[in-house]
């Protein structure tokens, strides 16, 4: 299929995954409004049409609460109970900080939102519409990096933690097997419908997904509950990579909002000085349990996502990069990039975040390929996505040895991420 074809094929997919002002993730499965895979639409978007980038990433921040937190899902009124856990169980309109005509989720995904606009700001031909965004969405950035730095820094050394799995965007990473493992035991009065851990996803994580949920909806939410009693929370390389990426987009955008860009610089630096003391050990960057666990063993493709900073030092962008060609990653797949490392016990080159590769974090490696001026890496990254998509459809993930579709089909983020690839 040549370039152009493609092209179309993408759009069809966006189209029809297009609800009037957001894009859902895929037909079926997930019928509402997902925190990062909007905000990849929004990426994919970002060279084509900017008004469509914008209003991607407008709806989304309608759901965003009083607090700053941008919530991971914003439900689409007409399905909602369709997915599980849906609006009655996060009972959102409850809480004094969240929006009330608009039901979402009572937990995050990582910050990708300034990383998008700042995209749809370079790319947009047409200069006042993309101003006039970056006008309007930036005092809500600037809120939503201000709750990250307050209510997540649960470490108290200036990385956000993530306090659910859902968070990372990663679900059933390998890299939560052993803080979920310790949670206390408790009952688990909801039971995740079978139905929505699709193809592949161990049904067995979710109860104790839910009975997370449920707890910190019953503390109401509350600052003091996440820093002094929930079980789960854990400092992510991806998510505070991504955030840090934001923080230097912010920075740039400052100016464009008329605003001052020391804070993001400051906060940049933060980031920084946390992932490298906190989160470095033996050549790469791992996941902190600071509910007593300390460093994860098992390495996964979060453990790059420091990468993104395009002033991380040259010695450990070297290190990261010997680690992602190796046989631990791209080395060995004929698909890169797995989710898992292969040798790793954990590697299932069938499970979700447990081996298949995705086109998202493929994007996002290729991204920092680029602020590194790895110009090779890059290229590979990039044709071997398309290469992906080409063969096996806009699929949810990839299988990284022989590159047949896993999950969903017509995934949104596979065809956007797509159109920028063609770009
Ligand atoms: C829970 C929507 C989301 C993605 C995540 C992916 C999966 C949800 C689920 O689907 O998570 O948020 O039902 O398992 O892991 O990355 O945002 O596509």
């Amino acid at each position: 299929m040549d370039d152009a074809a493609l092209g179309r094929e993408a759009w069809a997919v966006l189209d029809a995954n297009w609800t009037g002002s957001a894009t859902v993730p895929a037909p079926g499965l997930y019928p509402h409004q997902w925190n990062w895979d909007s905000t990849f639409v929004a990426i994919g978007l970002a060279r084509r049409d900017t008004r469509r980038a914008g209003t991607e990433l407008l709806s989304l921040m309608a759901g965003q609460w009083g607090n700053g937190m941008v919530p991971h899902i914003v439900f689409q009124p007409v399905r909602a109970e369709v997915y599980f856990p849906g609006p009655s169980v996060w009972r959102s309109r409850e809480h004094r900080s969240a929006p009330h005509g608009v039901g979402t989720s009572g937990l995050t995904q990582p910050p990708l939102q300034a990383l998008a606009l700042w995209r749809i700001w370079r790319h947009a031909a047409d200069r006042d519409t993309a101003a006039a965004l970056v006008r309007r969405l930036y005092p809500m950035l600037v809120a939503q990096h201000d709750y990250l730095a307050t209510v997540r820094d649960l470490g108290g050394a200036g990385l956000a933690a993530i306090v659910h799995p859902w968070e990372s965007g990663m679900d059933d990473s390998p890299v939560w097997d052993a803080p979920l493992e310790a949670l206390p035991v408790t009952g688990a009065p909801y039971r995740r419908a079978g139905g929505s851990c699709g193809e592949g996803r161990p049904g067995g994580h979710h109860d104790p997904f839910v009975t997370l949920a449920l707890r910190y909806r019953d503390s109401g939410y509350d600052p003091a509950y996440l820093r002094d009693e929930h079980p789960f929370a854990v400092e992510d390389p991806m998510f505070n990579g991504i955030w840090l990426a934001s923080c230097q987009a912010l920075a740039e955008l400052a100016p464009v909002a008329g605003a001052d860009a020391g804070p993001h610089r400051a906060a940049v630096e933060r980031i920084r000085a946390g992932l490298l003391e906190r989160l470095w050990a033996d050549g790469l960057f791992r996941v902190r349990d600071l509910r007593g666990g300390g460093l994860s063993q098992v390495c996964t493709v979060g453990c790059f996502g420091p990468l993104l900073d395009r002033e991380l030092p040259a010695d450990r962008v070297a290190e990261l990069v010997g680690v992602l060609e190796s046989a631990r990653f791209m080395g060995a797949a004929g698909y890169p990039v797995p989710s898992c490392e292969i040798r790793a016990q954990q590697f299932d080159r069938s499970r979700y975040w447990r081996g298949p590769s995705w086109v998202n974090t493929n994007w996002l490696l290729r991204r920092a390929a680029a602020v590194h001026d790895l110009a090779g890496l890059a290229r590979i990254l990039g044709a071997s996505t398309l290469r992906l998509v080409r063969q096996a459809g806009f699929r949810e993930c990839f299988d990284p040895f022989d590159g047949s579709g896993r999950g969903s089909r017509d995934f949104s983020w596979s065809a956007a991420l797509t159109l920028d690839l063609l770009a």
